[in-house]
């Protein structure tokens, strides 16, 4: 393979990956016909708690004036702490420029009155298609809980879906609070007890059941805390035994885990006072094992969990890993995990998801995820070249797809 082939191949797969349009397999977004709840705009994207978190390094208001303040003024004192007084450096302030930039708007005036006028033409269905066309985005997993005050009722009253919008059921207080979740239950007509007998595990089965059907699910999820341990006898582990489990093969839904979240270290931050503790993968070896006719997605927040969650990919087929989450999703982090997946499981698995609460968050994470997969991903074809394997545009093709979206489509089909 000469030199010169070696670069074009490069620049080939760069721009497939650039090009493909990605299934966001999880993000906080919500279809339109969830009004205020699908977010939007610069007030929105300056608030996001993981900017929130940064601004708190800098800024002299205490959690309790800093939110008791109204939105726009939160954003004001985010945008004077991070934009103003000092470099946007970090990976969440560079990516609120990314978005600005690449929707049109002129970042370098550092101007929040003038972007906010270019906001305000912007309505929020037609947003919806710019965002999406601008990071080319095919379709959006939700998050959706049943236990969310706010978005159980929309469910109940039902609507018209937006095609591109496609739910997963959400239930941590479900596997993390059974004592306060059973009385909801209840209330809602399924006949659980506190206590975790076959009556409860039934109960807990036709609730999902529901759920599922009426959100038309594509997968179930919960969030956990490091120290997730399974088997195991306490509320967690049972339940997903004895209720997610049947559930997930009555149904066909996947059971997604994400697993290495200590909430609320600093309870005063809120949404941005969360941490990260490395978890035990062994745990998700054991689920994997004992129910070999369920599916499993998984990310893990640690990045010390990233390579024992990756081969434990390789000695189960029923488990798929995806994204770089969170804390995890950082340019160097998401190009080791990137390349040490692509080495250990090849195409099978899914590199990224994008989490976004802001609608404008897709053309941010998903600009700057390509260019880290693309990179990668040219790397690795570079190196069969080298071997004399010519890759074709078509192989190439599939393989990207696979990559943003479509290998967790087949994992995920009936
Ligand atoms: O649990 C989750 O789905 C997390 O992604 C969120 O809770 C978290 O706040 C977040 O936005 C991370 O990106
Ligand atoms: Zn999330």
């Amino acid at each position: 393979m000469t030199q010169e082939r070696t670069a074009s191949l490069g620049a080939l797969v760069r721009q497939v990956v650039d090009e493909t349009p990605v299934f966001d397999i999880h993000t906080h977004l919500y279809d339109a016909a969830f009004g205020e709840l699908l977010l939007w705009g610069i007030d929105e994207l300056l608030i996001y708690h993981y900017l929130v978190a940064e601004a708190f390094r800098w800024h002299d208001l205490t959690e309790h004036e800093f939110f008791a303040l109204p939105k726009a003024q939160q954003a004001e004192v985010v945008w004077d702490a991070l934009f103003i007084k000092h470099s946007p450096i970090s990976e969440a302030c560079r990516g609120v420029l990314t978005c600005l930039n690449a929707l049109g708007f002129d970042v370098k005036k550092r101007d929040l009155a003038a972007l906010r006028r270019e906001y305000a033409k912007w309505q929020p269905g037609e947003f919806v298609t710019r965002c999406c066309e601008v990071a080319k985005v095919r379709k959006i997993a939700m998050t959706n809980s049943p236990f969310d005050e706010l978005e159980r009722p929309v469910w109940e009253r039902g609507f018209e879906r937006d095609p591109r919008f496609v739910a997963a059921l959400r239930i941590d207080p479900l596997l993390l609070d059974w004592p306060a979740t059973a009385p909801k239950l209840r209330a809602w007509g399924y006949d659980v007890s506190a206590e975790l007998n076959a009556k409860t595990f039934d109960g807990i089965r036709r609730f999902l059941g529901d759920w599922t059907k009426r959100i038309d699910s594509q997968y179930c999820m919960v969030s956990l805390p490091p120290d997730f341990a399974f088997p195991h006898n306490g509320a967690t582990a049972q339940i997903i035994e004895h209720a997610i489990m049947p559930h997930g093969r009555e149904h066909n839904q996947a059971f997604a885990l994400m697993i290495g979240v200590n909430r609320a270290v600093n309870p005063a931050l809120r949404l941005a006072g969360d941490s990260v503790g490395a978890a035990d993968v062994g745990a998700v070896e054991r689920l994997c094992a004992a129910f070999p006719e369920n599916k499993f997605l998984c990310t893990m927040l640690a990045r010390e969990n990233q390579h024992a969650l990756c081969v434990s990919a390789r000695k189960f087929r029923n488990l798929h890993v995806f994204g770089c989450w969170w804390f995890m999703n950082i340019p160097q982090l998401i190009d080791e995990t990137t390349r040490m997946r692509l080495e250990l499981i090849g195409t099978s698995m899914t590199p990224q998801h994008s989490d976004c609460r802001v609608l404008d968050q897709l053309v941010y994470k998903w600009s700057h995820s390509r260019a880290i997969i693309g990179n990668a991903l040219a790397d690795k074809y570079e190196d069969l070249a080298a071997t004399g394997w010519e890759p074709t545009r078509a192989e190439i093709e599939r393989d990207v797809h696979d990559l943003l979206g479509g290998a967790l489509e087949k994992f995920i089909a009936p």
